[in-house]
């Protein structure tokens, strides 16, 4: 039973920001390949060509050059899924979990997804992963007292959905354990057609370990760009009656990812990057007005960097950042983009967020002790129209070069996005950093290609029309907070 004064839920009313209308409704049949008639069939001999090439997706680092060998074919999982008795996750159920997705990603279609993963088990994840994610602070850290001689620590951009992609970078990263710590900077789920196994896969590992795995909030996990890049119409059809539920406790969740992270000390990880100091001003009261409340309005001339007692303070609780008013620190840190002309300006681009240049990152490093910035947010589609920026062929860019360090760009969905109008697709390569010890201040990157080939499906978005929109919010359809 859905129920308004359930915690864990958020309100689809609540939002200070108007949905706009979704693209129209693109017919969602399962493909061709995937119309098994249940009960469920074994893998068939194309099911078993594609586990073999799932696994040899060939991953480099500037000091090895490796192929992985093919894996055996797998038996289908059994199914449907439940939660573990006893209560508590193993790393068994976790892995369980992400064979099983594979699994039903090309053997079950999207509408049977509750025989994989029924609402009962998914709930049940979900209030878990929930619990964790709001106790976080809004910058969680890994300190140099939790690292040792043996740890490494995995950094990972933005996913979209592409399951195949995320199964084969952790992999071949080495899952999450005691020596093995993963930062995700978020933007899990939209555009590509796997976006809840994506994020639940990760939440499954983050309740397993939840000292080990971070999950940032990108700007995707929000309601505004999942009612527009397909996560909405995807839970909705893989969850029917009860998508409406899912996707209201996945919104809830995604309002608790925190913010940022700084690794060892010298780290700074965020989804888009800097953000403002928000400067305020007292405004005069006018005579005779009764209320001593003294309102201040955030100086919008005098862009100045903020600081992490200031991201430490925001309220990072809200479905849709907003890019007026005092909180504007969430809609910076999840939507900005570096730039090479220096000076931080407003992102007009984007409509939210700022721009930042080679200064401001010298400035903000120098200032936090800091000798490295890893942030996401760019593809290949979004670097092709920034001129003077690195393209995103390799999976990852170094931008700005300075005295105190350096600012990457890390993406990691290779061969994106899933669905494009035409067949010249950016055939882009996937990244992912590995910071080795002892400062844990030097990338190691690790650039991979797409797994091939992904299983057929259908978008559940307008891809043909919001193409060239690419992530630039709306601000027309989004009425003002309140
Ligand atoms: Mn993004």
């Amino acid at each position: 039973m859905l129920s308004d004064s359930d915690p864990t839920s958020v309100s689809l009313n609540s939002s200070p920001l108007d949905c706009p209308l979704p693209p129209p409704p693109v017919e969602v049949e399962p493909p061709e390949t995937q119309k098994p008639a249940l009960p469920l069939r074994p893998p068939s001999s194309s099911d078993e060509d594609f586990f073999s090439s799932a696994s040899i997706a060939s991953s480099s680092s500037s000091e090895d050059t490796h192929q992985n060998t093919p894996a055996p074919a797998q038996l289908p999982p059994q199914i449907p899924l439940s939660w573990p008795e006893g209560g508590a996750l193993s790393r068994e159920w976790v892995n369980g979990l992400m064979h099983c997705f594979e699994w039903a990603s090309r053997a079950v279609p999207p509408q049977e997804f509750p025989s994989v993963l029924p609402v009962d088990v998914f709930d049940r994840l979900i209030l878990s992963g929930h619990k964790i994610l709001h106790k976080e602070r809004n910058c969680v850290t890994i300190s140099k007292d939790e690292l040792n001689s043996d740890s490494r620590v995995v950094v990972v951009g933005d996913l979209h959905g592409q399951l195949h992609d995320v199964l084969f970078l952790l992999k071949d990263a080495g899952y999450p354990g005691d020596d093995r710590f993963f930062v995700f900077n978020g933007d899990y789920v939209d555009r590509g057609a796997w976006g809840l196994e994506t994020f639940l896969l990760l939440l499954a590992w983050k309740v397993l370990l939840p000292d080990r795995i971070f999950l940032l909030r990108g700007n995707h996990e929000s309601k505004y760009c999942t009612s527009v890049y397909g996560f909405e119409k995807e839970v909705l059809v893989k969850y029917g009656d009860k998508g409406k539920h899912v996707y209201r406790k996945c919104l809830g969740c995604f309002e608790g990812l925190p913010l940022a992270s700084v690794i060892a000390g010298c780290v700074y990880t965020a989804h888009g990057g800097l953000f403002r100091s928000i400067v305020t001003t007292p405004v005069k009261r006018s005579k005779g007005k009764k209320n001593r409340k003294v309102t201040l309005n955030p100086d919008q001339t005098c862009l100045t960097l903020g600081s992490f007692e200031e991201l430490s303070k925001a309220r990072r609780t809200v479905l849709d950042p907003p890019w007026e008013g005092q909180n504007l620190i969430p809609g910076d840190v999840l939507w900005s983009d570096p730039s090479m002309s220096p000076g931080l300006s407003p992102n007009k681009e984007r409509g939210i967020g700022l721009l930042w240049g080679p200064d401001c990152t010298e400035e903000f490093m120098k200032k936090f002790g800091l000798k490295l910035i890893i942030r996401s947010h760019e593809g290949p589609d979004a670097r092709e129209k920034r001129a003077g920026m690195g393209g995103m062929d390799e999976g990852y860019t170094i931008d700005h070069v300075v005295n105190s360090g350096r600012l990457i760009t890390i993406f990691s969905a290779p061969d994106y996005p899933q669905f494009q109008p035409t067949d010249d697709r950016y055939r882009n390569k996937g990244a992912y950093i590995v910071l080795e010890p002892p400062e844990f201040d030097t990338p190691v990157f690790h650039s991979f290609d797409a797994v091939t080939p992904r299983p057929a499906v259908n978008p559940y978005y307008d891809y043909v029309d919001v193409i060239d929109s690419d992530e630039e919010l709306d601000l027309a359809s989004m009425q003002p907070a309140t």
